[in-house]
């Protein structure tokens, strides 16, 4: 091979990268190919919002291993879609646009503008002809179109009843974007607020959402908490009745316990509490709600808080005893779940229990222990499941046995039944917010509720230039005469629009599909395309997003399979999250803190390989981990090494033909470790496998033994090898030793199973401790097969024949001791 270049050059990552940047996006060879024979392989990040800060190196986290993972695919002859777009629409852009004192379309253009030049410059091998941003009415027009088919579905429907509201956003948020009285924007302070929205019954495919989990392959942690969220419990509903016929139903897990029940609790949001009040009550009721408004949902969960309560003055009776017990108003009792309404059983739920001792409440036993458990301390509620007693003709009955009976005994008397709850509940997509998608729905005073006509979208978001909320509680988008008057769809009067946009989770909720046809006009994609790409192969991104955006997006493509949309209903087959990387400080990177730490730096001064190289080595991918100057360092150490490698050999006589086995064995290896681990998604030992076969070369060199043809060869290898960690320094190396073409080109190499086969060591077998033989093993054998070999060597035989193995110790190349008795 000639050489292409007079001398070598020094190694200037700074020079060399932009310049392969350029080159590689001009001759489109990341382009994804809709009508491709190969296989397919989707590769995808979540959906990033592009904020005014732009990308840190913690994001590289995730930018990074999806790159390698696509450049790896690739050049295994794989078709690759690896898109990338903007999750434009939403609080987070728009509370910056406020900040900035700028529009968020404005916003929005500069903010995509740099993310795209700081993921240009990791050197990541996105098809930016894919680019979507859901703020475009391109885009947006399509996420009404799918509220339309919810909304024709009964899967969109508007409630007037209490939604969570939180005061610093302005806005209604879906109880799943609240935790613990506090936003998912990190606003305390969220409280309830009746106000109209629209929800997605997502509840309507709890148990496909929980079944679904089965089978696709997502970190454990993640489907549990989804398994958590969705909560679905076991039990009974039962219907009290008020004396004068009001049916207040609660939900029990507990059936077994009603002869027990001593008082009953409702929610003070409960909405039968101010017509059961009795006069007298009334202003005691009346105070005590005001003060629970107050309170926040995780305060009002906490166990070992004083339980609080107010009389309302009524009776509720209980369908099995006919019994009369007085109905409360406890804060303990949350509105959200089940019925909002609790029987209390004191003797066997510890909340009751306490609530009944403080307001001098009677408490009756009505299960036992089956066997007396010392450790029940007698003064308090015993929660477990026993024998019935004191329970009517239920008296007798395991508890098992007696939920069943009471179930169906309820059922009989039509007072409830067997019953699954779910503490999930609907996905509440309303904001009184500009900067959303607008819900296509109009109110007409003849017809009432009208959607709009699919030819009539997209409904356009206004333009205004005063977009804040004015504190009314009502959307912006109300004070746009223009946008908000208009004429029924139905009848051609005059109506007004709905003011509310969706929650930005809406346009997450699809995009994946948007990008196997980002340009279709008559469609939200075009079916071929999707039918090829989809489902997402690989799905890379924070943990953080769990609950909302990942469940959200398993809903929706569940009723889209129901439409007939889509073929299969999980959209992401597999699922990885990354771990976070802190700042140097061990601290989360922020702004406020100053620990933050840009790709533009590190590359400007390691490059942008350099970083790619550390940010994979410095931990298992799912790890958090802080950042070091000593480990970018490292980075930038090896691939100087690299750099040198191929610096030596260039102005030496490449004819040498003799070869050199040990390296070949080593090269192969290599290529066998770092396929598996690119696969498996251990990055950071895909590393190590590379920088240990760089320094196999550098000793051959050292102790000159590199004029072999392997050694040579093995060169190149490695740079098809480096090629997806570290694009720019490989592709320079392909091209500097004369190599036509790209490295990202090439295929990848496949390791020879002959070669794999590692050498054979001789080790020592002992018995009781003395040597009786010794047997040749595969280097690093198992324990299994060096235990095998072993008990296979006839010397070994004639010792065991009158005993038996108790033990055996094996040292991995060194010896196995076998303990016969
Ligand atoms: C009577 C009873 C007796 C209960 C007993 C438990 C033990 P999970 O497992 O979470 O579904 N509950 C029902 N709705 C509630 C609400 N809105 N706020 C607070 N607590 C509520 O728990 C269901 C149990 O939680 C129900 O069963 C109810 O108390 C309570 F020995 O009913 B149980
Ligand atoms: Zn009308």
């Amino acid at each position: 091979m000639n050489n292409p270049v007079e001398s070598w050059p020094e190694y200037r990552p700074q020079e060399i990268e932009p310049k392969w940047q350029s080159l590689w996006e001009q001759s489109g060879l990341y382009l994804a190919d809709d009508t491709s024979q190969r296989p397919k392989y989707y590769c995808l990040d979540f959906f990033p919002y592009p904020s005014g800060d732009g990308l840190h190196v913690g994001h590289c986290r995730n930018y990074i291993p999806t790159d390698v993972m696509s450049r790896y695919k690739r050049m295994c002859g794989f078709n690759v879609l690896h898109p990338m777009g903007w999750d434009a629409f939403g609080e987070p852009s728009e509370q910056h646009a406020i900040r900035h004192n700028v529009h968020p379309r404005q916003v929005t253009d500069q903010n995509t503008a740099n993310f795209r030049r700081q993921l240009t410059l990791l050197g990541t091998s996105y098809d930016w002809t894919r680019e979507i941003d859901s703020s475009r009415p391109e885009y947006y027009r399509w996420t009404q179109w799918f509220f339309l088919k919810m909304y024709k579905r009964g899967l969109a429907y508007r409630d007037h009843s209490w939604q969570w509201w939180c005061p610093v956003c302005q806005t209604t948020l879906s109880s799943h974007e609240v935790t613990d009285g506090v936003c998912w924007r990190g606003h305390s302070g969220v409280t309830r607020k009746k106000i109209p929205a629209w929800y997605f019954r997502i509840t309507a495919y709890a148990d496909e959402l929980l079944s679904g989990l089965d089978e696709i392959d997502w970190p454990e942690a993640i489907k549990s908490m989804q398994r958590n969220w969705i909560g679905r419990s076991e039990g009974c509903e039962v219907i009290f009745h008020t004396p004068d016929g009001v049916p207040i139903p609660v939900f029990t897990t507990r059936p077994d316990t009603l002869y027990g029940v001593t008082f009953f609790v409702l929610a003070p949001e409960h909405e039968l509490v101010k017509q059961l009040t009795v006069p007298t009550q009334q202003s005691a009721v009346q105070a005590y709600l005001e003060a629970t408004a107050k309170r926040s949902e995780i305060e009002r969960m906490q166990e070992e808080r004083e339980k609080t309560g107010v009389f309302t003055g009524a009776f509720a009776i209980n369908p099995l005893s006919q019994e009369p017990v007085p109905v409360w108003v406890a804060d303990y009792v949350l509105p959200g779940y089940g019925t909002g309404a609790v029987m209390g059983v004191p003797a066997h739920d510890r909340r009751d229990f306490e609530f009944a001792q403080k307001y001098d409440l009677p408490i009756r036993t009505v299960i036992q222990p089956i066997e007396q458990n010392p450790e029940q301390p007698a003064e308090a509620a015993f929660t477990l499941p026993g024998q019935m007693v004191d329970s009517g003709p239920f008296s007798g009955l395991t508890s098992a046995e007696g939920m069943q009976a009471v179930a169906q005994e309820l059922a009989r008397q039509a007072a409830g039944g067997w019953k699954v709850q779910y503490r999930m509940r609907d996905w509440l997509i309303s904001r009184q917010r500009y900067w959303g998608t607008p819900i296509p729905i109009v109110y007409c005073d003849q017809c009432g509720e009208v959607p709009v006509p699919e030819n009539e979208l997209p409904v356009l978001l206004p333009e205004m230039d005063d977009f804040r909320p004015d504190g009314t509680g009502r959307s912006p988008l109300a004070r746009s005469g223009t946008f908000l008057h208009t004429v029924c769809p139905q009848c051609g009067g005059a109506a007004e629009r709905e003011t509310d946009t969706m929650g930005g989770f809406a346009c997450s909720s699809w995009y994946f599909l948007r990008f196997t046809s980002p340009q279709a006009t008559d469609g939200p994609f075009d079916a071929d395309a999707m039918n090829y790409w989809m489902p997402v192969d690989l799905y890379v991104g924070g943990a953080e997003h769990a609950v909302l955006h990942l469940l959200y997006a398993r809903f929706w493509t569940k009723v889209l399979a129901d439409e007939g949309l889509v073929p299969f209903r999980e959209p992401f087959a597999r699922l990885r999250n990354q771990g976070q990387l802190m700042g140097p400080d061990g601290m989360r990177m922020s702004k406020s803190r100053g620990n933050v730490i840009t790709p533009d730096a590190i590359a400007a001064t390691f490059g942008a390989d350099a970083l790619r190289v550390y940010e994979m080595f410095m931990a298992p991918f799912d790890q958090d981990v802080d950042w070091t100057q000593a480990g970018i360092q490292g980075a930038g150490r090896f691939l100087n090494r690299v750099w040198s490698l191929y610096q030596s050999t260039y102005y030496s006589s490449k004819t040498a033909t003799q070869p050199d086995p040990d390296l070949e064995r080593a090269l192969h290896r290599t290529i066998q470790q770092v396929t598996e681990r690119i696969a498996d998604f251990r990055l950071n030992t895909m590393i190590a496998a590379l920088m240990e076969f760089a320094n196999l070369l550098g000793e051959r060199w050292r102790t000159d033994r590199w004029q072999t043809s392997t050694y040579h060869e093995a060169l190149n290898v490695f740079l098809i090898l480096l090629a997806p960690a570290a694009p720019h320094i490989s592709e320079e190396l392909w091209h500097l030793t004369g190599h036509p073409g790209s490295v990202h080109q090439q295929t990848w190499p496949e390791a020879s199973a002959d070669l794999l086969v590692a050498d054979d060591v001789e080790v020592p077998v002992q018995i009781n401790g003395r040597l009786r033989a010794t047997i040749r093993l595969p280097a690093h054998a198992s324990s299994a097969l060096a235990e095998a070999r072993a008990l296979a060597d006839p010397k070994v035989q004639q010792f065991l024949q009158h005993g038996h193995i108790e033990r055996v110790y094996y040292v991995p190349d060194k010896i196995i001791n076998l303990i016969v008795n």
